[in-house]
């Protein structure tokens, strides 16, 4: 291992912000993510993964802002993570005069990052599992990630997250694209946004509809306004609340497989080594959890390489 990477590890283990920020770097361009799930140690305690997914100018990064303030008060550290280029939120200009009203500087419970990936957003969501996995590692308690809404890279980023939400807001002429996107199905909370303009009833009202209509359980749906701060107390109640999704055991999976191939390819063969196999054989039986494999394979490669 290049001795940079070295001490970069070894100042994340000491909660070196600017050393996650370069590690986060490094994950996002697909360089060194063994080594690095390797160095950054155990993860102390899960996160909860929250995405906020909607079109175009629903109030995406507004809310995602308004909401560093709410979990701070909630007495939760949070790292927010910006995959779009595009957006206003990881736009320069705003990042600066938006954020820093919200986020104190010198906060050490807030940590905002956007990343652009070479190949675009799906790149990007790619190396969601190991990105949150540095966030964890580090100790935050909340990731937050503001999606681009559509397109292939958005339908990953959903499935390797705890708690999607929706954002809807009134009438913009695009009441049913909701609807065929499928995506009330499968969000967790849906969230009417910009309420203090009128018609959020209305939207309110047929949501709810739509929603009696499914047979599935049916998602909280609330009422927010990022302008006037309405809801947003009871947005964060409510995703605390809700149980988590699918997102945190298909994060460890994929870091499972990736620990594995890796192992693979340093011990010729598996069986040679007992320990990896009681392992996984334990993982098949479900007495361990795809996370915990993980970690004790990625602790494995890291004694093996001392
Ligand atoms: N009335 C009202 N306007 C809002 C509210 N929240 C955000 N807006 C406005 O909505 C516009 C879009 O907000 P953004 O946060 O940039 O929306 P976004 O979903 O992140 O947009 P993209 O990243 O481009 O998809 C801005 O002009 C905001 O000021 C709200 O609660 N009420
Ligand atoms: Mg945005």
């Amino acid at each position: 291992m290049p001795a940079m990477l070295e001490t970069l590890l070894e100042r994340f283990r000491q909660r070196d912000r600017l050393a996650l920020s370069r590690l986060l770097s490094t994950v996002a361009r697909g360089e060194r993510i063994e080594e690095i799930l390797t160095g950054v140690g155990e993860t102390a305690k899960p996160a909860r993964v929250v995405a906020f997914t909607g079109s175009g100018g629903v109030g995406k990064s507004t809310l995602v802002g308004k909401s560093i303030e709410t979990i701070r008060q909630r007495g939760q550290s949070v790292a927010v993570l910006a995959c779009d280029p595009q957006s206003p939120l990881s736009g320069g200009a705003l990042l600066g005069d938006r954020f820093r009203m919200t986020a104190r500087p010198d906060d050490d419970g807030v940590f905002i990052r956007s990343l652009a990936a070479a190949g675009g957003h799906g790149a990007l969501a790619e190396h969601l599992p190991a990105l949150v996995h540095l966030f964890e590692a580090f100790g935050f308690d909340v990731v937050l990630i503001e999606t681009v809404g559509a397109g292939q890279g958005d339908t990953v980023v959903r499935e390797w997250v705890d708690v999607l939400v929706l954002l809807l807001q009134p009438e913009t002429g695009d009441d049913l694209q909701w609807e065929k996107a499928g995506l009330l199905e499968v969000a967790d909370a849906i969230v009417i946004h910009k309420a203090d303009l009128s018609g959020a009833e209305r939207v309110e009202a047929q949501v709810l509809a739509t929603l009696s209509l499914g047979t599935g359980p049916v998602a909280p749906v609330l009422r927010v306004s990022s302008r006037t701060g309405a809801g947003l107390a009871e947005l964060w109640q409510t995703i605390a609340s809700l149980p988590l999704r699918r997102g945190r055991q298909k994060r460890g999976r994929d870091l499972l497989l990736l620990a594995q191939q890796t192992l693979t390819a340093r011990f010729a063969a598996v069986e040679a080594h007992p320990e990896l196999q009681q392992l996984l054989a334990a993982w098949e039986r479900g007495t361990v959890t795809s996370t915990q494999a993980a970690a004790a394979l990625f602790r494995l490669l890291r004694d093996t390489d001392s």
